[in-house]
């Protein structure tokens, strides 16, 4: 798109006139620094600011924009009594007073995800939900590119939305947080989806009402809709008059499951591939590769071609993850459940009793909901992080449950509790950021563990 479209765009969306505007990019992140690299070759003009004393991109900010003022170490007011518009990071709460304060004044709210929408009229397909969103979008991803459309993923999954302008594709696939959602108005996705919702971030949102509405923004405009048809909460985000496919493991939805000698991936009355040809472990990943060909059908991919992706589709690292076998114990690296869902979805996954390490930062969530499927799925729980003795008093002894100081410590315990035959899953349903740098941190530590136990 040239830039006399982006910028028609933006003056109907957002009054953003580039002759009067002064655009404030809040956050000097992964975000921050795309949208400045985007606006530079636009003729808008625009300052950064961040809270931390040396956000991360500073340096790469000063050496390639020497021109772009930036405010560092608090939200400076000088800085936001000029701004008629902010771009404001995911990492940045919305409640935060310096926010709200110039937002009462006037000032105009947008995202990356609002820019990235103003400067391309190629199809977008979005993707959120509470789990599932970056092995679904990497999945279609890998579809998408295997049905012969060029297709750029990117978004919450890493690389920000902005950045993926350069590869020039015919089709972008964005995983969007809520985070994202929430402060995105101008977002009309050709086909969009809320994979699941269960509790997550209720830190930052007002409560589950409040995370699910910002999950349905993604379907704001007029675009398809692919609904899980096993989830009310996302069923009731179904609106009438809009296309709208469904998919579900449990009921004959548009794309399902059709159990059987042979476990099936259907649409409607054509068998597309049975389901254990999926390379992944987990049942939560046949919704996923449902959802998946949900979405890619909508976007008119061909399903013969979506079908041969998924066969050879192997997954993302920290997610189910098999680690090692040693002795007879199966080793299983889940750090990147985050959440109660992820948790819960990894264990309903076992036909047989695992050991279960879990912990780290609850974010607010009721742990007390993990008491069924840890009573049926585990034999004991392994705590660590902050919020482990909050976790132990909501499992009430409903299995034995050991406290331990960190990951090493933990594997220690869970090897001493394993016999041939068990599983040790690292399923956390906490955020790692209390003890690690991250979950890719956390799950890297799990295995190193694994690997230096005497039998491994
Ligand atoms: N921060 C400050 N002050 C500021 C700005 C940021 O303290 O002025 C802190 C935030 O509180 C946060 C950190 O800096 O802890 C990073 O915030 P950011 O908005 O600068 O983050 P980015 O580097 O731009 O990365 C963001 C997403 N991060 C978040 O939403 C926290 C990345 O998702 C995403 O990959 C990236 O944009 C590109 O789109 C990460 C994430 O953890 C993977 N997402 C959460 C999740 O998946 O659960 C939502
Ligand atoms: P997200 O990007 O939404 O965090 P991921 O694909 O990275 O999703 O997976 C995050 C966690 O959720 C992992 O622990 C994974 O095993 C689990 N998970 C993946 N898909 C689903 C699903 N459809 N339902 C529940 N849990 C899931």
């Amino acid at each position: 798109m040239n830039t006399a479209n982006l910028l028609g765009n933006l003056q109907s969306h957002f009054k953003l006139n580039p002759d009067s505007a002064r655009l404030l990019i809040v956050g000097l992140g992964a975000t921050g620094y795309s949208a400045a690299q985007f606006l530079q070759k636009t003729p808008i003009k625009f300052a950064v600011i961040d809270s931390r004393k040396n956000p991360p991109l500073i340096d790469n900010l000063r050496e390639q924009m020497p021109d772009v003022p930036v405010f560092s170490g608090g939200f400076d007011q000088s800085a936001l009594d000029v701004a008629t518009h902010l771009l404001v990071s995911p990492g940045v709460s919305l409640h935060e007073a310096a926010i709200q304060k110039a937002v009462q004044a006037g000032v105009t709210v947008l995202s990356d995800i609002d820019l990235f929408s103003c400067a391309t009229d190629k199809p977008i397909i979005a993707i959120t939900g509470s789990n599932g969103k970056s092995t679904v979008t990497t999945m279609l991803g890998e579809m998408a590119n295997a049905a012969g459309v060029k297709t750029a993923i990117g978004g919450n999954l890493g690389t920000p939305a902005l950045d993926l302008l350069q590869q020039d594709a015919e089709l972008y696939v964005l995983e969007l947080s809520s985070f994202q959602l929430e402060r995105t108005t101008a977002l009309n996705a050709s086909v969009a989806t809320v994979l699941n919702v269960s509790p997550d971030h209720l830190d930052r949102h007002d409560g589950m009402a409040d995370y699910a509405a910002e999950k349905q923004r993604v379907f704001r405009g007029d675009g398809v809709m692919i609904l899980n048809a096993d989830d009310a909460m996302v069923m009731a985000m179904r609106e009438p008059g809009r296309q709208t496919l469904t998919f579900s493991t449990q009921t004959q939805a548009d794309f399902y499951l059709r159990r059987g000698e042979t476990d099936t991936l259907m649409h409607g009355e054509q068998a597309l591939m049975a389901a254990g040809k999926l390379r992944l472990e987990g049942t939560h990943n046949i919704d996923n590769a449902l959802a998946a060909l949900a979405l890619g059908t909508a976007a008119g991919l061909s399903i013969t071609k979506m079908c041969d992706a998924l066969r050879k589709f192997k997954g993302l690292p920290h997610r189910m993850q098999k680690v090692a076998e040693k002795g007879g114990i199966n080793w299983v690296n889940d750090s990147k459940a985050t959440n109660i869902g992820a948790c819960i979805a990894a264990l309903k996954g076992y036909e047989h009793k695992v050991i279960l390490i879990a912990g780290g930062e609850a974010k607010g969530a009721d742990m007390s909901e993990l008491v069924p499927v840890v009573t049926e799925k585990t034999k004991a729980v392994v705590l660590i992080g902050k919020d482990a003795p909050l976790i132990a008093q909501a499992l009430n002894n409903c299995v034995p449950v050991h406290f331990a100081g960190n990951m090493k410590e933990a594997v220690t315990i869970a090897a001493n509790l394993a016999s041939a035959g068990d599983s040790v899953l690292l399923s956390p349903a906490c955020a790692s950021l209390d003890q690690y740098r991250s979950y890719v941190d956390r799950g890297n530590k799990f295995a190193e563990a694994v690997m230096s136990l005497p039998l491994c």
